[in-house]
């Protein structure tokens, strides 16, 4: 997979792919992420990419020519499955959203800030909107490496045995059940009898029956 990161901050965004599973999936070739500033796609001499909204108001929106560059370079160099744009008002994403986004090859993923981008972008470039949620940030970048850490830990490859997506949280509309490790009884807290008990099939009915009863409880919208 490739994935295009298109910002006006990309010194926000590059941290969290230099560690742990989105670092491996990286040295291991199965995920190439290039970022893009914006500004270097400016007009004018002042390195320009926002201004002012027709009919008032307060706020900057990115303007369409920076972008549409960017784009166009982009595009000129390969095919691409997706362009997202990152906005509140974008689709809320799931697991099922990322399980999805991840059978894709190339994917240019356009980070909203200020006011958003001229409606204009929307209409022509983009092919899907994702939110992370009903709250505000300041721009689309952190949601951008949301999206990306749940989509890059989904390639085939990237996790191991140990890391295994298959039992996360959410993956069958249910919350993962209670986990626990080393020591069996601590101050009087004892691990259930029968994560120790070597009978594989029980515990895998014991997880089952646990994971539907957190969800029953914690979530239980997801059984709907
Ligand atoms: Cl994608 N962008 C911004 N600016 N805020 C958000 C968001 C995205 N998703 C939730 N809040």
């Amino acid at each position: 997979m490739r994935i295009d990161i298109i910002t006006v901050l990309p010194e926000l965004m590059q941290s969290p792919f230099n560690a742990s599973i989105l670092h491996r999936a990286k040295e291991k070739g199965l995920v190439e992420v290039h970022f893009h500033n914006l500004r270097d796609y400016s007009i004018g001499n002042y390195k320009q990419v926002d201004d002012y909204q027709f009919g008032g108001g307060a706020g900057m929106v990115l303007m369409i020519e920076p972008i549409d560059k960017c784009i166009s370079k982009l595009k000129a160099e390969r095919d691409y499955d997706e362009i997202i744009y990152m906005t509140p008002d974008g689709d809320t994403l799931t697991q099922g959203i990322s399980n999805e986004i991840s059978l894709k090859e190339n994917l240019i993923i356009l980070c909203g800030h200020y006011k958003g981008v001229d409606q204009r972008v929307r209409d022509k470039f983009v092919t899907r909107e994702i939110s992370i949620g009903d709250y505000v940030l300041s721009g689309g970048e952190l949601a951008a490496a949301v999206l990306c850490d749940s989509v890059i830990r989904l390639l085939p490859g990237v996790l191991n045995d140990e890391t295994s997506a298959l039992t996360d949280t959410f993956q069958d509309n249910l919350l993962a059940p209670p986990v626990y490790t080393r020591p069996s009884s601590y101050k009087g807290m004892d691990v259930p009898e029968i994560l120790l008990s070597g009978d594989f099939p029980k515990i895998e009915k014991w997880r089952e029956e646990k994971a539907l009863e957190r969800t029953e409880e914690k979530r239980p919208d997801l059984l709907k």
